[in-house]
């Protein structure tokens, strides 16, 4: 199998990135796919697109996705009172919580969005390495027949629109949260138009909530919270080992009014 990287950027400004896990007949589409991509995001024409195409050297773990629970809430102030509730209760200190948010209400890169993530431990230190790139959770794919079961689901939910987005995150999510020492992650988009985000972790799945950002905001992120990790050996896992979704995990919708209750 080969791994076929895509991110592209304008004035050295980070626009889009995206990646696949393919055979050698689908490489040829799939390069075709991600130059698409790359051309055709709302953040502009790109002036560079990289696209790496690489054999894996080492086996694929295939894992279950995290279960998918929808979140309801009516704008940004409710989603931001979630998130602290949910980071809260997977005992992210109060202090982390505040400084992942502004972090990423401010663009976490010196006022601009990263590449990648930030890493922070429970006493609020930025681990990564380089602060501006920040890591890359990489090598990551869905089979498809979970996408099939994924994208069925996500249509009876009135969510098929956001198909290639919710099923992008929960593969990276997925991945993030099988890193040994990862307690929790939190993530929203830096597209503009793009207001959802979700809170993910090992012990409560995937909780997508609508609303983090208003709408016309240009800055996101993500921070992975971790406890107890050797930084270079979470890194190496994070962007190396290959990770397969090769089955969805379950939708449950909850929290609000006309939604089913979890439990
Ligand atoms: N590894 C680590 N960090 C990444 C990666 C990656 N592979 N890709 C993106 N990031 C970081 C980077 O700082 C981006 O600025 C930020 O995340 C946001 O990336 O509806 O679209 O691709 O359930 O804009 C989440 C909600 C959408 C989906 C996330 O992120 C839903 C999204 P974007
Ligand atoms: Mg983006």
């Amino acid at each position: 199998m080969f791994s076929i990287r895509m991110r592209a950027e304008k004035n050295k400004k980070h626009i889009s990135g995206a990646e696949n896990l393919v055979d050698i007949p689908r490489i040829q589409t799939t390069v075709s796919a991600l130059v698409e991509r790359a051309l055709s995001h709302e953040k502009g024409e790109p002036d560079l697109i990289n696209i790496t195409v690489e054999s894996l050297k080492t086996p694929i773990k295939k894992v279950t996705s995290l279960p998918l629970i929808l979140a309801n809430v009516e704008n940004e102030i409710e989603g931001k009172i979630l998130a602290r509730k949910l980071l809260r209760e997977l005992k992210i200190p109060a202090l982390c919580v505040e400084k992942s948010i502004s972090l990423l209400e401010k663009g976490p890169a010196n006022g601009e969005n990263m590449r990648g993530a930030i890493i922070m431990d429970m006493k609020g230190n930025r681990l990564e390495p380089d602060r501006i790139r920040g890591i890359r959770a990489s090598r990551m794919d869905i089979t498809d027949e979970a996408a099939n079961e994924l994208f069925k689901e996500l249509s009876d939910s009135g969510l098929s629109t956001f198909f290639t987005t919710i099923s992008e995150a929960l593969i990276l999510a997925t991945k993030v949260a099988s890193v040994k020492g990862t307690i929790a992650e939190l993530c929203w988009s830096d597209d503009p138009s793009y207001t959802a985000g979700y809170v993910a972790s090992e012990k409560m799945g995937y909780i997508r909530i609508p609303h983090l950002k208003k709408k016309g905001d240009p800055f996101g992120g993500r921070i992975f919270f971790v406890d107890n990790i050797d930084t270079l050996k979470y890194i190496t896992e994070m962007e190396l080992t290959p990770v397969l979704v090769n089955k969805f995990g379950k939708i449950v919708e909850l929290i609000g009014k006309n939604k089913k209750e979890l439990n």
